[in-house]
């Protein structure tokens, strides 16, 4: 039997892609762009396997396939709500993801977020850029103070789980976490933080409000209206999870109308496509999907994709099956 042929959507680092083809029959997308759904369709008739990324929607109209060759989808990444999860099971397709080799930056990240939004990085950046900057002064651009403050997690996976100890053993915040299913009182004692048994709980306490859960129908706009009225005027919200997770017009309209203090946001709706309200309101940090960017991690997520690959084609249950 001849080695079985994968599809890669997207580039990746150099070291993944090369102990990739030592074992498979591989092809790249080499267009630095993300792929139409007709070309998704095409490689689910041509290849034994398909690994893609969070920009390959394999919803139930590219998975509408009559006699697909693909069997395996490995995902790059840990969120896997653009795999439609009905149809690939329809399909007896296998799909797989890559937990926990980026939790630590994915959270590092988070941090980074909380610190920028409160302590006005974007705004001063810009100013300084600009030519704005008139110099020190008592009053200039003073921000909010992170350190003992009350941080509210939303789903306490793993990436909750290191947010939260770097926020409480770094920072000395004070954690607060709702999580659909209960969780381990030594995962909470690990971080200082306490559950709570509802969002409605939970927001109208928090300083800070970070977003751990996976996004996808069952969480779409979360984050609505109505919680977004429940949180502090002062209060500032964390996205790296996934964009429609919050209800973005909602958002841009709680920010005008000054019923919140700020948003950091690392992942979007419609993304690459961003609001063009939180664009232009200066109290947004907005990054482009950066949570798991560092060479380590992207490494990382790629060695970790072609270990569930090999479990596949080698007759294993993949480590990491979701579906
Ligand atoms: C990935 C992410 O870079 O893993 C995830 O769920 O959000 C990102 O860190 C992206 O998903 C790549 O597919």
């Amino acid at each position: 039997m001849g080695k079985p042929s994968v599809f890669v959507t997207r580039r990746w680092p150099n070291a993944v892609e090369s102990r990739l083809s030592e074992t498979y029959d591989t092809t790249f997308n080499r267009q630095d762009r993300a792929l139409t759904p007709t070309e998704l369709k095409e490689a689910l008739i041509k290849y034994d396997a398909i690994l893609p990324t969070v920009t390959d929607s394999l919803n139930a109209e590219v998975l509408d396939v009559a006699s697909p060759k693909t069997r395996f989808l490995g995902n790059f990444g840990v969120g896997y709500s653009h795999i439609c999860e009905e149809s690939a099971r329809a399909l007896g397709l296998t799909v797989t993801n890559t937990p926990g080799v980026l939790s630590e930056c994915t959270a590092d990240l988070t941090i980074m977020l909380m610190l920028m939004v409160a302590r006005r990085a974007g705004e001063g950046e810009r100013e300084l850029r600009s030519g704005k900057w008139s110099g020190w002064a008592p009053t200039h651009m003073v921000g909010t103070k992170v350190s003992g403050k009350r941080l509210g997690i939303i789903g306490f996976g793993r990436i909750g789980q290191e947010v939260a100890r770097r926020a409480h053993h770094g920072f000395g915040m004070n954690v607060v976490v709702y999580n659909r299913s209960a969780i381990s009182s030594k995962a909470l004692a690990e971080c200082g933080a306490r559950q709570v048994d509802t969002l409605d709980e939970l927001i109208p306490q928090c300083d800070f409000l970070s977003l751990h859960c996976p996004g996808g129908s069952s969480n779409r706009h979360l984050i609505n209206a109505e919680r977004l009225r429940l949180m502090n005027r002062d209060a500032y919200i964390i996205n790296t999870a996934r964009g429609e997770v919050i209800d973005e017009f909602a958002l841009a309209e709680a920010l005008e109308d000054g019923s919140i203090g700020g948003a950091a946001l690392d992942v979007f709706e419609g993304e690459p496509i961003i609001n063009a309200s939180l664009l232009e309101c200066g109290k947004t940090v907005l990054l482009p999907h950066l949570g798991s960017a560092t060479l380590e991690t992207r490494q990382a997520m790629g060695f970790r994709v072609i270990e569930n690959l090999d479990d596949f084609f080698e007759g294993r249950e993949p480590r990491d099956r979701v579906i």
